[in-house]
This record gives structure tokens, C-alpha cells and sequence, in this order.
């Protein structure tokens, strides 16, 4: 496990100089999961698989921007990656990330058992789930990241991140939304969720939903690449992820690219969801 979360360090340090250097335009195609593609999604996949299939652990891997994973003769563990999330965001300069699951067996939910992030923004941050959480700077001057503190969530927070098309969303989860704002929550939304969700986590609360709608039943983000990673994250940092009805991580997957409606948060804000999705079922 040590040997993937060093390889994606050095990832990490890789697509960073790419978003800096690289052409920020789009491809003439779209990817596996039927998203616009940008050049930079291309190259970011191509750094990822380069450096996860020299690591001997690694057993298979599977990205975002691929149809069908990719497999070794050795290892024993499968990666599930986006490897630029947010990338529509690039041409206008706000923060993107990479997702990172590692998983056992298959990709079930159940089976995930590390999950990392990355952030590039202002700063280079790496967040990594094992046990605890913890959080991780880019020195660039001497290209190590350096330990900055474990993070955790409180049991309620203050700020909230509504995604979907508003237009879509059914008239329940409208009201639950609107009902956070009466009680003093802060819109904190941006369009990427990693910047998103760590935002919150480093805010020690709140609640992201990126949910079902009436034009996507099944939301928009990807179990395998997004949504089972970041559940990994915040569960272990103290908080909850749900569908609406069941916890995240009890979620199987048919296709690769399935997605889910999902909500991450820490635990007063997902005991709301669970209780208004309950009553509208
Ligand atoms: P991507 O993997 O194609 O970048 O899509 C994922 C992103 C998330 O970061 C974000 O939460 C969501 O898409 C926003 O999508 P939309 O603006 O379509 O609601
Ligand atoms: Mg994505």
C-alpha cells in the first residue's frame, strides 16, 4: 500500500506540471463514462497508468477515461482512479483534483480499503484514508509532501455544497436544501468535488449532495472512481456517506462507470438526508 501512495505522490507531481505547462483545450471525443474529454484528462490518465503499473501491488487498474481496466500478472490490488477531476473547470483556473481507490477483490463498495485525493489549487494537498486521515502539503522546493495534520469531522457543520441541475431536482430535496439555508447554512459550491469535499473536511463539517434528479435517476458521479473513495474518506474521518437510504459502501457496482446519487457529510446533516429521503420514497 505504501509503495501505491508513494507512486501517486510522485503522480501527483506530474499532472501538477502538466496543468501548469500543458494545453488547457478539449479533445474531439468524449470519454468512457460519455464526458467531454479535455487534452489534460488524456494526459493525466496516461501519467497514472505509467506509474501504477510499475508498482508491484498493483494489480489491475481502471480509470474514468478508460472503457476497460487495464491488468498485470502480479499484484494483489485494483485502483480505481479519475484522474482529473473537475476538469472542465481547467480553462477557467479553479481548483481540480485526482481520485484515487484502492480496492481488494473486486470493486465493490465493501471491498475498498485506502482511498487518496489530491488537490491542486493555490497549494498541492494529498489527503489519505487508511485507518485515520490524513492530510499532506507539496514542499515544492524540495518535491516531498510533508505531514500537516490529521483530519476528522465534527458532528455538525456550517456549510453546504448542492450539486445537480436545480431545474431537476425533485421537489423534496429542494425543500430539504432550502430548509439548510433557513437554519444558517453558507452556499459553498464550486463544480469540482474534490475542492468541494475537502473544503468541508477541512471546515470540520457540513454536507455535500450531489443527488438523483428527474432527468439522472442515478446522479452523475461514478461509484468506482468518485463516490466509493470519498465515502472511504469521510466515514473514516468520522462522518457519513449515504445514498439517501444506505450507506455508500454497501453499494455494488454492474458497469465500471455506474453512478450513484450520493451525499457526504458529517453525521447530524446525513441523519436530515436519511430522514427526508425516507419520507418521499
Ligand atoms: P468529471 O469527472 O467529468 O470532471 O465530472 C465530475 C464533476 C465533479 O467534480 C462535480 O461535482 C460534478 O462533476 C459537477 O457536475 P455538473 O456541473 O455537471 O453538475
Ligand atoms: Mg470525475
Amino acid at each position: 500500500m505504501t509503495e501505491i501512495i508513494k507512486a501517486i505522490e510522485k503522480i501527483a507531481i506530474e499532472i501538477y506540471e502538466a496543468i501548469k505547462t500543458k494545453d488547457t483545450g478539449k479533445v474531439d471525443a468524449c470519454n468512457a463514462s460519455g464526458d467531454i474529454q479535455v487534452k489534460l484528462d488524456v494526459i493525466s490518465d496516461e501519467i497514472v497508468e505509467k506509474y501504477l503499473l510499475r508498482v508491484k501491488s498493483v494489480k489491475e487498474i481502471i480509470s474514468e477515461e478508460k472503457e476497460a481496466p487495464v491488468t498485470k500478472e502480479d499484484g494483489k490490488y485494483l485502483v480505481a482512479y479519475d484522474p482529473l477531476d473537475g476538469s472542465s473547470l481547467i480553462d477557467v483556473d479553479l481548483s481540480v483534483g485526482s481520485i484515487f481507490g484502492i480496492y481488494e477483490n473486486d470493486y465493490k463498495g465493501e471491498n475498498i480499503k485506502a482511498a487518496v485525493y489530491v488537490v491542486y489549487g493555490p497549494r498541492v494537498e494529498m489527503v489519505v484514508a487508511r485507518d485515520v486521515v490524513e492530510l499532506f502539503r507539496l514542499n515544492e522546493k524540495t518535491k516531498e509532501f510533508e505531514f500537516v495534520k490529521e483530519l476528522k469531522l465534527k458532528e455538525k457543520g456550517k456549510i453546504l455544497g448542492p450539486g445537480g441541475t436545480q431545474k431537476n431536482w425533485y421537489p423534496f430535496h429542494k425543500e430539504m436544501i432550502d430548509s439548510f439555508f433557513a437554519e444558517g447554512y453558507r452556499l459553498r459550491y464550486s463544480g469540482g468535488m474534490v475542492p468541494d469535499l475537502h473544503q468541508i473536511l477541512l471546515k470540520e463539517g457540513g454536507l455535500f449532495a450531489y443527488p438523483g434528479t428527474t432527468d439522472k435517476p442515478k446522479g452523475k458521479l461514478r461509484k468506482l472512481f468518485e463516490v466509493f473513495p470519498f465515502a472511504y474518506v469521510y466515514k473514516k474521518a468520522g462522518g457519513e456517506a449515504v445514498d439517501g437510504f444506505v450507506d455508500l459502501l454497501t453499494l455494488d457496482y454492474e458497469n465500471y462507470h455506474d453512478t450513484t446519487p450520493c451525499f457526504f457529510g458529517s453525521k447530524e446533516e446525513i441523519i436530515k438526508v436519511l430522514r427526508t429521503y425516507k419520507e418521499n420514497k
